[in-house]
C-alpha cells in the first residue's frame, strides 16, 4: 500500500512543492528552495519579442497558468482517498454494526464526507453575486512609459495575463443573467510589478457620487426586505422611491433605462473604469485618465421582449454565450482606450471630473487606444476561480493612482472588507486565482488558513537579525502616492458636503437622451414606462416624471401620458438653476450604434427550422457557408433526432422548436421543400420562432415554400424594404451573402411599432 501511495499521490504536485520531482520529502539535512510564482521574468521579455499577430496567445504565455498550476487536481486514473491521502475502500455504504446494525461513530470516512459537504457554501457577494469569467491577456500597442510606470505599458507588444469577471449587479447568485442590470467588468491584471484591479462596470458613470449613499441605494434596489421580492430586478417601489428622491441619480437611470442594461452578450459590451484615476511616470509626473473597454464585435443589445424570455429558456445566457465562445475557439476580445487629460484641463471642462455621475464626452478628450485584451482560457473550476476571485480596487501598481472621487474612496475600503467575511478571514490574497505572480514578502503573519509558509524568526521591521529584510524598496521602486494638491485654505476645513459642480443632475442625462437613435430612445420612454407601471405609489411614479422633466421635457410628457397620469406634474426643483455651458451638447459616440463591431458573424447563433420533407440541398449550402465564416449553424425541428428531407438524405435535429425556442438565435433560416414547411406550420411554436424573430429586429432567409410560414405568422413581406428579411425564390446568387451582411449589421429596429404589430 505504501508504494501504491507514494506512486500515486493525492496532490500530484507535492513534489514539485519540496523542490524535487521523484521524492514526497526533501532528503535528510535539504534545504530546498521552494519554486518562484513568477513565471521567471525571462517569460514575459521573452514573449516581448514574439508576433502577435493572431489573437491566440503563444502557448505557456498566460502566466497565470503557471500559479493555478501548482494547485490543479487531476483525478484521471486515479483512486479515490480521504482528505488525508488514505485510500478509500468502499464510498457507498456506511460502517455498521452488522449488516442491519446502526452506522459506527468511529466511519470517519462518512464523517468527513458529509461535514465538508455541510460547509460547501460560502456567502455571495453582496452586489454582483451571479457572474462569469474567464482567463487571458492584455496586449500593450506602444510604450507609454511617458505618462505611466504601469508595468503593463512598458513595452510594445508586452503580454499581462488577465482574469476577467462579468456579472449582474443586483440578482443573487442563481437568479437571471438577462435582467435589466448594469453590468459588472472587473479585470485583473497580474503584473509583474503586482495585481492591478480595473473593477468597472458596462456604464460608465453610477447611481450616486458619494460612498456614504451606497447601502442604501442597494437596499433599495434589492429584494423588499418584508417580502423578498422581485429578484434581479429594479423594476419596484423601493427603487424608484429611493431615485426619485436622489436626483443625482437622473444621468444613471437613462443609462439603465437604455439598451445598454440588456447585452446581446459580454462579448459586446463595453466596459469603464467610471472614475478618474492617475497615471504617474517614472518622474512621479502625473496625469487624469479616464478607461474605456471597445468591444471588437461591436456594441450589441437584446431587446426587453427578448430578454424576459430569454431568462425563462435559459437563464444562463451570457454566461452559456461566453463559455462556448472560448471553448470554439472565437475569442472575445476588446480594445484598452484611455481619456488622457491634465489637471488643468480638468478645472476648465464645465462638470467636475470627481463626480462619478458625469461622463467626458469623447467629443472633448478623444480615446487613445492603447492595447487589446482577448479571452482565451475558460476557467477549470467555477468555484475555484469565478467564485474565489476577490477583486480591490485597492490593488494598484506603480504608475496607477486614486483621484478624489469620494465614490472611488469608498470602494477603496469596501472590496478587501466584503471579502474578509466573504472569503472567510485575511489570507484570501493566497487562494490561487488571487495570489499574484510578483513575489510577496512581508511581516503579514498567521491567520486563518494561512498558505505560505515564511521562514525564519523575524516578523517585524526594521530588523537586524534577519538582515534587515525584507526591505523597504524605496521611492525608486515602490509605490508612491501622488502629492495631494494644495487646495485654498478655506477648503482645507473639515466638512461634509460637496462642490457645486456635482449639483448639475441633469445637463448630462440630456446629452446622453439626446445622443441616442430614434429607436434607442423608444426602448428607453418603454423601459421608463414598463419599470414605473410595475410601481404601485402614484407618488412615486409623479416623482419621477417631474424630475426627469428637467432631463428631458418630451420623455416626461410621453410618460405621463402613457402612465396615465391626470396630468403633467410640476418639474422637480433643481439644485443648480445655472448650471455651467457644457462643451458638447450631442455626442454621437453614446448611441450604441456608433460601434457596429467589425461585422464578423462568428459564434452568431442561426436556427434552421427543418421537419420531414424539407429541400435539403439550399440549407446544406447555407449551413456550410455559415459555419465557414464562424456562425454556429443549428437544425431545428418538431422533435429532435433524425428525420429525412424531400431529397432522401438522413438528418438529425438537434434542437426542437420545443427547447431552444427562437429567441435564443441570432437569425433564423426557413426551407423550401411543401410537405417540411406544411409540418412546420402544422406546429404553433413555428409561429412563435417566426414572430419572435421578426419582432426583435433580427435577419431571415427564406426559401420558396418557406414564405408561407412568414404570411402564417404575418410578418409583412415588403420586398426591398428590409434587408435583413431575405427571400429567395429559386437559387438568387447573393441572398446568403446579403443574409450574412444583416446578421453581422445591428438589429433592424424600423420593424418595431409601439405596441408591437406582429
Ligand atoms: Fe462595487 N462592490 N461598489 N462598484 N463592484 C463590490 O465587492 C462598492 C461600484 C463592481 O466580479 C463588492 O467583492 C461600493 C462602482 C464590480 O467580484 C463590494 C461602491 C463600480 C464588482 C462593492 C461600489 C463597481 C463589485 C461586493 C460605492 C464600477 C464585482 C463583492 C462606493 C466602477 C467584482 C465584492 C467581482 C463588487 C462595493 C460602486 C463595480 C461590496 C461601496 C461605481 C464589477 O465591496
Amino acid at each position: 500500500t505504501q508504494a501504491l501511495a507514494a506512486s500515486i499521490p493525492f496532490n500530484t504536485t507535492k513534489p514539485q512543492e519540496h523542490g524535487l520531482q521523484n521524492a514526497l520529502a526533501p532528503g535528510e539535512g535539504d534545504t530546498v528552495v521552494a519554486p518562484s510564482r513568477l513565471p521567471s521574468g525571462s517569460t514575459l521579455t521573452e514573449i516581448n519579442g514574439n508576433d502577435k499577430a493572431g489573437s491566440v496567445a503563444v502557448e505557456g504565455l498566460n502566466a497565470s497558468i503557471d500559479t493555478l498550476d501548482r494547485v490543479r487536481v487531476d483525478s484521471a486514473g486515479r483512486p479515490l482517498t480521504t482528505n488525508q491521502g488514505t485510500l478509500i475502500s468502499d464510498n457507498q455504504n456506511s460502517l455498521k454494526d452488522g449488516l442491519r446494525g446502526p452506522v459506527l461513530l468511529e466511519d470517519f470516512v462518512l464523517r468527513e464526507k458529509i461535514t465538508h459537504f455541510d460547509h460547501e457554501r460560502i456567502p455571495e457577494r453582496i452586489v454582483h453575486a451571479r457572474g462569469s469569467a474567464a482567463h487571458g491577456f492584455f496586449e500593450c500597442y506602444d510604450a507609454l512609459s511617458d505618462i505611466t510606470a504601469a508595468a503593463p505599458f512598458q513595452a510594445a507588444g508586452k503580454v499581462t495575463p488577465v482574469f476577467v469577471r462579468f456579472s449582474t449587479v443586483a440578482g443573487e447568485r442563481g437568479s437571471k443573467d438577462t435582467a435589466r442590470d448594469v453590468r459588472g467588468f472587473a479585470v485583473k491584471f497580474y503584473t509583474d510589478q503586482g495585481n492591478w484591479d480595473l473593477v468597472g462596470n458596462n456604464m460608465p458613470v453610477f447611481f450616486i457620487q458619494d460612498a456614504m449613499k451606497f447601502p442604501d441605494l442597494i437596499h433599495a434596489v434589492k429584494p423588499e426586505p418584508h417580502h423578498g421580492m422581485p429578484q434581479a430586478a429594479s423594476a419596484h417601489d423601493t427603487f424608484w422611491d429611493f431615485v426619485s428622491l436622489m436626483p443625482e441619480s437622473t444621468h444613471m437611470l437613462m443609462w439603465q433605462m437604455s439598451d445598454r442594461a440588456i447585452p446581446r452578450s459580454y462579448r459586446t459590451m463595453q466596459g469603464f473604469g467610471v472614475h478618474t484615476f492617475r497615471l504617474v511616470n517614472a518622474a512621479g509626473e502625473s496625469v487624469f485618465c479616464k478607461f474605456h473597454w471597445n468591444p471588437t464585435a461591436g456594441t450589441h443589445s437584446l431587446v426587453w421582449d427578448e430578454a424576459v424570455k430569454i431568462s425563462g429558456a435559459d437563464p444562463d445566457f451570457h454566461r452559456r454565450d461566453l463559455w462556448e465562445a472560448i471553448e470554439a475557439g472565437a475569442y472575445p476580445e476588446w480594445e484598452l482606450c484611455l481619456q488622457v487629460f491634465t489637471e488643468d484641463e480638468a478645472e476648465r471642462f464645465s462638470f467636475d471630473i470627481l463626480d462619478a455621475t458625469k461622463i467626458i464626452p469623447e467629443e472633448l478628450v478623444p480615446l487613445r487606444p492603447v492595447g487589446r485584451m482577448v479571452l482565451n482560457r475558460n476557467p477549470d473550476n467555477f468555484f475555484a476561480e469565478t467564485e474565489q476571485v476577490a477583486f480591490c480596487t485597492s490593488n494598484v501598481v506603480p504608475g496607477i493612482d486614486f483621484s478624489n472621487d469620494p465614490l472611488l474612496a469608498g470602494r477603496i475600503h469596501s472590496y478587501v472588507d466584503t471579502q474578509l467575511s466573504r472569503l472567510g478571514g485575511p489570507n484570501f490574497h493566497e487562494l490561487p486565482i488571487n495570489a499574484p505572480l510578483a513575489q510577496v514578502h512581508n511581516n503579514q503573519r498567521d491567520g486563518m488558513h494561512r498558505q505560505a509558509i515564511p521562514r525564519g524568526r523575524v516578523a517585524y521591521e526594521p530588523n537586524s537579525l534577519g538582515g534587515g529584510c525584507p526591505f523597504q524598496a524605496g521611492a525608486a521602486h515602490g509605490f508612491v502616492s501622488v502629492p495631494a494638491r494644495l487646495r485654498a485654505r478655506e477648503e482645507q476645513a473639515k466638512v461634509r458636503g460637496k462642490p457645486e459642480a456635482f449639483a448639475d443632475h441633469y445637463t448630462q442625462a440630456t446629452l446622453f437622451y439626446d445622443s441616442q437613435s430614434p429607436a434607442e430612445q423608444a426602448h428607453i420612454a418603454a423601459a421608463f414606462r414598463f419599470e414605473l407601471s410595475k410601481v404601485t405609489v402614484p407618488a412615486v411614479r409623479e416623482r419621477v416624471v417631474a424630475s426627469l422633466r428637467n432631463a428631458s421635457e418630451s420623455l416626461a410628457r410621453q410618460l405621463a401620458t402613457e402612465l396615465g397620469m391626470p396630468s403633467l406634474p410640476d418639474a422637480l426643483p433643481k439644485a443648480l438653476e445655472q448650471p455651467a455651458e457644457p462643451e458638447v451638447r450631442l455626442s454621437p459616440a453614446l448611441s450604441l450604434l456608433a460601434r457596429p463591431g467589425d461585422g464578423a458573424v462568428t459564434a452568431r447563433k442561426v436556427a434552421v427550422l427543418v421537419a420531414a420533407g424539407v429541400n435539403w440541398a439550399p440549407l446544406a449550402g447555407v449551413r456550410d457557408r455559415l459555419t465557414q465564416a464562424g456562425a454556429v449553424v443549428r437544425l431545428v425541428a418538431p422533435f429532435i433526432g433524425l428525420l429525412r428531407s424531400a431529397e432522401g438524405t438522413e438528418l438529425d435535429a438537434e434542437a426542437s422548436l420545443e427547447n431552444e425556442p427562437g429567441f435564443l438565435f441570432d437569425a433564423i433560416v426557413l426551407p423550401d421543400g411543401q410537405d417540411g414547411v406544411d409540418a412546420l406550420a402544422a406546429n404553433a411554436h413555428t409561429m412563435d420562432f417566426v414572430r419572435d424573430t421578426y419582432r426583435h429586429g433580427k435577419p431571415l432567409l427564406v426559401f420558396g415554400a418557406g414564405t408561407g410560414l412568414l404570411a402564417a405568422a404575418g410578418v409583412p413581406q415588403q420586398p426591398g424594404q428590409d434587408p435583413a428579411l431575405v427571400i429567395v425564390q429559386d437559387d438568387a446568387p447573393g441572398a446568403v451573402a446579403a443574409f450574412m451582411q444583416a446578421l453581422g449589421a445591428p438589429r433592424r429596429f424600423e420593424r418595431e411599432t409601439d405596441p408591437p404589430q406582429v
